[in-house]
């Protein structure tokens, strides 16, 4: 029986949209523990990480390029503490963000006991900034670079460590919305990316077999970290960052399908829900939807 601990983590501030620190709440409204423990699991609901939910009192933007860097440095800290003592039990972290500034302490926890953690980044952006090519300032945009080891000493030094990821065990999948500074670090990492053309092409079973495969070759654990922003806006409009001809939710749900009849992935965040964007919870519903499809069997 998987053992799984869901935490929810209400971080805002890694951008400038009010709304993403409800997202956690948003997800298990929807009645997401009382599924997971009902039907196969030893769930544990480890509740929210205390996080500073206030616009921060510093200087808006810390060090000329960076938004409420110190509110967003100490909230992930704090979720990486708590990610590594989650995997140290043994037990699967299930969590919910929060917009993606958070993938950096969750990535720090989980690293530390993976000699080769792989990580699938399933977003419309590839979130490769670093503070010196950021057009917006925002660290949502920056947690992929920061985990390479890429931007602010601060953030990629959590947990005393600076490389959490090496650039060939990630894959990118779903972006479309890419800035200059990305386009070239993604080249220069040499980071395998497959665009929702991509999938259209290939097809996502076809696309999600090649992501195995190339991962499971190299890796001893696979993170997924999925940003909601990645399914097409019609299907699910509550997130800050909406971009066009995204992923259908048909495709997203057969990709999880895929990687739960693999049994690969070891922790999973779903993040950037904004339920104040929300129509009719269908974002929060499509969240709820492909994580039970993800942690089948
Ligand atoms: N690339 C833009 C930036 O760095 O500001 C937009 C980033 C949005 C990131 C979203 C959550 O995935
Ligand atoms: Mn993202
Ligand atoms: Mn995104
Ligand atoms: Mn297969």
């Amino acid at each position: 029986m998987r053992k799984i601990t869901v935490i929810g983590v209400p971080m805002w501030l890694g951008q400038t949209c009010f709304g993403t620190q409800l997202g956690p709440g948003a997800i298990r409204a929807t009645g997401l523990n009382e599924y997971l423990q009902s039907t196969y699991f030893d769930v544990v609901d480890a509740g929210d990480l205390p996080f500073i939910t206030q616009l921060s009192t510093e200087t808006p933007v810390a060090d000329g390029t960076i938004r409420n860097f110190e509110a967003v440095l100490q909230g992930t800290i704090c979720l990486h503490e708590k990610i590594s003592a989650i995997v140290a039990n043994g037990r699967f972290p299930l969590i919910l963000g929060g917009d993606h500034s958070i993938a950096i302490g969750s990535i720090a926890g989980i690293a530390r006991h993976y000699h080769n953690l792989g990580v699938i980044w399933y977003d419309a952006h590839a979130d490769s900034n670093t503070p010196e090519t950021s057009p917006s300032g925002n660290i949502q945009g920056m947690p992929l670079a920061a985990s390479l080891g890429f931007g602010h000493p601060r953030l990629t030094g959590i947990g005393g460590y600076r490389k959490k990821v090496k650039a060939e065990n990630i894959v990118l999948l779903g972006v479309r919305d890419l800035d200059p500074g990305e386009r070239l670090f993604i080249r220069d990492q040499g980071i395998k990316i497959f665009s929702p053309e991509d999938i259209y092409h290939k097809g996502i079973g076809s696309i999600i077999e090649e992501t195995i495969a190339y991962l499971t070759k190299r890796c001893d654990g696979i993170h997924l970290s999925f940003d909601l922003d990645v399914i097409d806006p019609c299907e699910a409009c509550g997130v800050g960052t909406p971009v066009a001809d995204g992923v259908a939710m048909k495709n997203n749900l057969e990709a999880m399908s895929l990687l739960a009849q693999h049994n690969i992935i070891t922790s999973a965040e779903f993040v950037e829900l904004n339920p104040l964007l929300d129509k009719d919870g269908q974002t929060a519903a499509a969240a709820s939807a492909l994580i039970r499809t993800l942690l089948k069997n």
